[in-house]
């Protein structure tokens, strides 16, 4: 009986891991490489600096507030979304560089 509760569970947190889903976006001649991007709650977006030179990363939406500060070429960070809305994503460094995701 405990064996089988223990294998269902397991199977619920596999799937709905299965479900979420992980987007690129990388940041090359000081703009997004996605100005608009579509997720669903729970997906994670993988931000990448592909510039010689520093990049930043920040949100100060309702849905999602981060600063993942500034980082050099070759390097990411991820942001896993939890929250319905529209982000809009910036670069402190370069204020022309902005992209929104709308998670649904
Ligand atoms: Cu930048």
């Amino acid at each position: 009986m405990k064996i089988h509760v223990l294998f269902a569970v397991t199977l619920l947190v596999a799937s709905g891991h299965a479900l979420s889903e992980t987007f690129e976006v990388g940041q090359q001649n000081k703009e997004f490489t996605a100005k608009a991007l579509d997720i669903k709650v729970g997906d994670t977006v993988k931000f990448t600096n592909n510039d010689p030179f520093f990049h930043n990363v920040f949100s100060l939406s309702d849905a999602a507030m981060f600063d993942l500060g500034s980082y050099p070429k070759g390097e990411s960070k991820e942001v896993k979304f939890e929250q319905a809305g529209e982000v809009q994503v910036e670069c402190a460094i370069h204020p022309n560089m902005q992209m929104t995701i709308t998670v649904k």
